[in-house]
């Protein structure tokens, strides 16, 4: 079987890496001996003009070193400053500055450059996510043959969205250039399908090939899971199952995410506002517990959203707190997974609201850490690509405060036996659809 090697802006270090990507990846990479390529972590004064090797992982890791201007327009800058806030929708977000391309252009043609040497004539290579949309182009004029497939983790922007980027043929000249293009849900792979007609020249050729600028590829929806059974069991034995309960007597609400602007942090918090101002009778019957570290400080718009969420956490506290009663507890760190499992495990409420999101983990994590004797209700923005298949979820729009805070009463009120019902649907596609079912489905696409 060939080798796999899997390029991501991030590299997976550390003696035991275990994420949830890695663990996908695993026996891929271990089978046929896999390598990963990804950024060492810090931006450093000297970079070396190579791939520095790491050993500790059952597959090769090997790293690329980032100066603080590429770090600068490379990741904070086109990837985190234009990519990211055009894929959610939030184009007014942008930060456009004259050397973010140049930079990212850049960065994607040093990695190829630093990878050839390393490349054998049968690899697959699988590029992650959107720092690295340039990197199948930059390998191709280096004149690698290889096929190559790029995932998107987020969601693909519409034709608007598209438009407003720096230079959005762009786009579709670097996506040209692999073999397979991933998406996490049908409405990307549409998106993708109009913004290319309208930005670029692209012909259907049916059974999910197309003809991109003269080139024949593949285009697909493989949603992404969770490792359902290792989360499963981590629920169980978690330390956090008895801990939570003794802390309060009410009944738990639970947001867990990156504080992200994309995440409907801001819009959960009004609603549960609404709850508690219409509600008098769930008064010190529900807290909400908000977990949220902190991420990309270096760019603006996340000190926004910290600041905007902390505030309203503090009026809302302000409002109806009482001595034996915190409405909501806003918790900005990483917490160890197994602890996050028991707390999911506990809440009879999931709240998961993006405004966009590609899938949203948080949402399959919810529902595997479950009892299934007692499972909580999991309430969905239907704008998270994990919505298109998680229906018995209570699916709302997150702008719609009203809406919002209807599902909330109707979920602290909903019966065991829907409850279980809801749950059992739920479970089953987060058990089948799992992350080892999305890497060995690309996997097999890819060939
Ligand atoms: P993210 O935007 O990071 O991922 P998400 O899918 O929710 O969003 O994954 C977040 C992960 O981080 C989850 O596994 C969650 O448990 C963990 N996490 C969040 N807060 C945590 C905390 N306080 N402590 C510990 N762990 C925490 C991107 C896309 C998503 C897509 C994923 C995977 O934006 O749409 O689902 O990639 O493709």
């Amino acid at each position: 079987m060939s080798r796999l090697v899997i390029v991501s802006n991030r590299l997976p270090l550390g003696d035991n890496p275990s994420g949830g990507l890695v663990v996908a990846l695993e026996d891929a990479l271990q089978s046929s001996g896999g390598l990963w390529v990804g950024f060492s972590g810090e931006p450093v004064d000297d970079p070396a003009d190579r791939l520095v090797f790491h050993s500790g992982a059952s597959f090769e890791r090997a790293a690329f070193d980032l100066t603080a201007r590429d770090y600068e327009q490379y990741y904070l800058g086109y990837s985190n400053s234009i990519l990211w806030p055009l894929c959610h929708g939030r184009s007014d977000l942008m930060r456009i500055e004259r050397d973010f391309p140049e930079g990212y252009r850049r960065v994607n043609a040093q990695i190829a450059r630093l990878l050839v040497p390393h490349l054998r004539a049968d690899d697959r290579i699988w590029v992650q996510d959107y720092h690295l949309f340039p990197l199948a182009g930059e390998l191709r004029k280096l004149g690698v043959e290889n096929p190559i497939g790029h995932f998107l983790h987020i969601p693909f922007p519409d034709f608007a969205s598209c438009s407003a980027m720096p230079n959005p043929d762009e786009l579709f000249e670097w996506l040209s250039h692999y073999d397979l293009l991933g998406f996490q849900a049908h409405r990307d792979l549409s998106n993708f399908e109009d913004a290319a007609s309208d930005l670029s020249e692209i012909e259907p050729l049916g059974d999910n090939h197309y003809r991109l600028l003269g080139r024949v590829l593949r285009a697909g929806v493989f949603p992404i899971g969770i490792d359902t059974a290792s989360f499963i069991e981590e629920a169980r034995h978690s330390p956090a199952e008895d801990r939570m309960r003794s802390l309060t007597g009410a009944e738990m609400m639970i947001g867990v995410d990156r504080l992200d602007y994309s995440k409907g942090i801001p819009n959960r918090f009004r609603a549960f506002q609404t709850l508690l101002e219409y509600n008098h009778d769930l008064h010190e019957k529900i807290a909400f517990l908000q977990i949220a570290p902190p991420t990309r400080e270096a760019v603006e718009a996340y000190r926004d959203i910290r600041e905007e969420t902390e505030h309203l956490a503090g009026r809302i506290n302000g409002q109806f707190a009482t001595v034996n009663w915190t409405p909501i507890r806003f918790i900005h760190r990483a917490m160890p997974r197994a602890v996050l499992a028991g707390l999911y495990r506990q809440a009879r409420i999931g709240l998961v609201t993006p405004l966009a999101d590609g899938m949203n983990l948080v949402a399959k994590e919810y529902v595997a850490a479950q009892d299934v004797s007692d499972p909580g209700v999991l309430i969905l923005s239907r704008f998270a690509g994990a919505a298109e298949a998680m229906e018995e979820a209570l699916i709302i729009n997150p702008h719609d405060t009203w809406e919002l805070a209807e599902a909330m009463a109707q979920a602290i009120r909903m019966p065991a036996d829907e409850r279980r019902r809801r749950h059992s649907a739920l479970l089953q596609g987060v058990i089948e659809n799992d992350v080892s079912w999305w890497s060995s489905s690309y996997l097999d696409t890819l060939g």
